[in-house]
């Protein structure tokens, strides 16, 4: 991980390894290795929200590896904890996370999904500014026609970006938007479409009806979805992972852009992603800004839980 994203990342993480992470280490210091030292270990870590399934994974492969090793010193089971957490990440991670290759003639499409407030909107500026500036040209698609705001929002980002965005009149059918954007960028031909889509509808079972047609319409204008991407709140926790479900069954996502980890202490949850969804984390969203979006790298991650 590059120098001044390792730093933002350290910035961002300060709160989790203030309240959580840095406990790991005292716990160590002066302590053997017993039974109780593996109970405190977990209830840190449950606290930290990595989750029960991700905490019993990783105690037991540090314990079975401190058996296996005859490990007798506290700073290598410490070490062996960062192993195994950088090992629990990158199992999950894909080494190519890049699949904005263009489809043909068309563009890649990228489908951003999630609950609502959880930052869509925010993190398709994000990856757009990203994309542009690897010289892509970016298209947007308005598809949260649920709310006026929502539209305006985009287009105020699509303006200050200087980049196109299809949008319908609120209330519009978003499958609509979609068969629209997808023949503007082929026709235009823009690199990279990126599709918002609402977060909240009447019911939830709307919702996950419109976001399956949007998937449909996509297919049926010529088009392909190279990545469905999930974003999720950091700050709602093990909630967060509930939500994940409904939207994995309705578009098959393939990668999640966790956010508002600057807002929380609870960093643990990208742990209990990779543990309970067994999903990639493609990005980070670590603030407001454009620029506030870290491509998910797992020892980088893990190093600045445990930064000193
Ligand atoms: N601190 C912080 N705030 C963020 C981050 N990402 C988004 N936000 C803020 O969260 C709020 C909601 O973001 P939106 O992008 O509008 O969320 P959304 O998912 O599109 O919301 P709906 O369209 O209502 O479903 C805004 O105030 C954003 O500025 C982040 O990484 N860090
Ligand atoms: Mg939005």
């Amino acid at each position: 991980m590059r120098g001044t994203a390792l730093f933002n990342l350290k910035k961002t993480l300060k709160r989790s390894r203030e309240s959580w992470f840095g406990k790991v280490k005292n716990l160590f210091a002066g302590h053997k290795i017993d039974e109780e030292l593996w109970e405190e270990l977990e209830q840190i870590l449950i606290a930290a929200d990595v989750g029960v399934s991700a905490t019993c994974q990783i105690i037991e492969r540090v314990k079975e590896r401190a058996e296996r090793e005859k490990l007798k010193d506290t700073g290598q089971v410490y070490a062996a904890i960062k192993d195994e957490m950088i090992a629990i990440l990158t199992e999950c991670s894909v080494s190519d996370n890049d699949k904005t290759e263009q489809n043909g003639n068309g563009p890649a499409i990228v489908l951003v999904v999630g609950a609502n407030g959880v930052g869509k909107t925010t993190a398709i500026a994000k990856l757009a500014h990203m994309y542009k500036k690897e010289g892509k040209r970016v298209i947007l698609a308005a598809g949260d026609t649920f709310r006026a705001a929502a539209i305006d929002q985009l287009k105020i980002w699509g303006d200050r970006l200087k980049i196109d965005v299809v949008s319908h009149q609120p209330g519009a059918d978003p499958g609509a938007v979609v068969y629209d954007s997808v023949r503007a960028a082929t026709s235009r031909g823009h690199d990279v479409l990126i599709i918002d889509t609402a977060g909240r509808l009447h019911t939830k079972s709307n919702l996950m009806e419109e976001l399956k047609k949007i998937n449909r319409v996509i297919t049926k204008s010529g088009g392909t979805i190279g990545q469905s991407l999930l974003v999720l709140d950091a700050t709602t926790g093990q909630n967060g992972l509930m939500q994940a479900k409904h939207f994995t069954d309705a578009v098959g996502v393939n990668g999640i852009i966790l956010t508002k980890l600057d807002g929380t202490a609870k960093g643990g949850i990208v742990l209990a992603i990779c543990g309970e969804l067994k999903m990639p984390i493609l990005y980070l969203g670590t603030g407001q800004d454009l620029g506030d979006l870290a491509p998910f790298d797992a020892k980088g991650f893990v190093e600045a839980l445990f930064a000193s």
